[in-house]
């Protein structure tokens, strides 16, 4: 057997998985590879983007009112025709189009997935060449198949997820999938052209070094983010520290990091915004997903992020998510100072 070949790829995985579940349609690993293959796309249009005229603003607004930058409707648009030609997914729900995507043709409608996605995490990165990612979560549709899927299908709380991933597009480009049975992280080999299984089995620490806040905004948090931060800032040896502060302005980049490593991430509500910023459906509700399925933890603050059920398609939620035990201290912190 040659080196290469002790390199599994995505789709090997994927008929891997399937020979040991028998029971298993073949649907997710479908809809898997459709999006691995639009996430290549993606990175071949992110790998050039310095070089092609593409960058800069589109100069309209999305629905959060953020300027629209040109890869952003890149990835919007890979994705959603990649899976438009596929026939596992029943319809979309993205950060970049105000009402979900809805596929409504004969084979779509009989589709039982649907996928909720921020096809292009941290687009402020993209100008200054730093990390941006693609975040995506995979629900079971609750209406009749055979029909058209409705909101309904999308405002499912975290903890119905089927499956979530997201792609770093970084110093090379990573894909982390994660289904009940574990998470798996796969680095694509620019050689081939394929993502190969690199981290297997995913394991969170439960104590890492690493925090990662916002601190422009640090006059704005709570007492209890507070109190947490500067407990972070003064960690002694004895208490696992010191710790280090970093923070990329791209979440997916932020929480990978933390996710290998050890370390919490967190965009609490701030007293002029107090849900924050980030989306619970497309942002938080798979990163948890992801971390939790690992070892870790996500909350709001107040629940685990994966019981909330959404009210809306674009609805934000401060986020807190990590490893365990520094997820448990920050959590005993805004118990006890709010
Ligand atoms: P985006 O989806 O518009 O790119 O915004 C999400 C990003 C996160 O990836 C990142 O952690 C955060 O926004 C940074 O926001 P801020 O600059 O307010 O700290
Ligand atoms: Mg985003």
């Amino acid at each position: 057997m040659t080196n290469s070949r002790k390199l599994m790829t995505l789709d090997e995985y994927t008929i891997q998985e399937l020979r040991n579940f028998p029971q298993a349609t073949g649907e997710l690993s479908g809809l898997l590879r459709s999006i691995g293959l639009a996430c290549k796309r993606i990175n071949a249009e992110v790998n050039r983007a310095g070089l092609a005229d593409i960058l800069g603003a589109v100069g309209i607004e999305n629905v959060q009112g953020e300027e629209v930058q040109k890869l952003d409707d890149f990835a919007n648009n890979a994705l959603i025709d990649m899976l438009n030609h596929s026939i596992f997914c029943a319809g979309v729900g993205s950060e970049e189009n105000d009402d979900i995507v809805v596929f409504n043709d004969a084979i779509s409608n009989n589709s039982k997935y649907v996928l909720l996605m921020d096809p292009l995490d941290g687009s402020g990165n993209i100008d200054v060449n730093v990390n941006i990612g693609t975040i995506f979560s995979i629900f079971k549709r609750v209406s009749p198949l055979g029909q058209p899927v409705t909101l309904e299908d999308f405002l499912q709380p975290g903890n119905k997820m089927v499956a979530a991933g997201y792609v770093i597009y970084g110093s090379s480009t990573m894909l982390v999938y994660a289904t009940r049975r574990g998470v798996n992280g796969f680095t694509l080999d620019p050689r081939i052209g394929e993502f190969c299984l690199s981290h297997p089995n995913m394991q969170c620490p439960p104590q890492g070094v690493f925090y990662s806040a916002n601190y422009g905004n640090y006059g704005k948090f709570s007492s209890g983010v507070q109190e947490y931060l500067k407990r972070c800032e003064s960690k002694t040896k004895e208490e696992g520290g010191p710790y280090t502060e970093r923070y990329i302005g791209c979440m997916v980049a932020d929480i990978h990091r933390n996710l290998i490593k050890g370390g919490i991430f967190m965009y609490p509500g701030t007293s002029n915004k107090p849900q924050g910023k980030l989306r619970l459906l497309y942002e938080c509700n798979p990163l948890a997903f992801i971390v939790h399925l690992a070892g870790g933890m996500a909350s709001n603050g107040v629940q685990p992020i994966l019981d909330i059920k959404p009210s809306s398609l674009h609805q934000r939620m401060p986020l807190f998510i990590g490893s365990k035990l520094m997820m448990e201290e920050l959590l005993q912190c805004l118990q006890e100072k709010g």
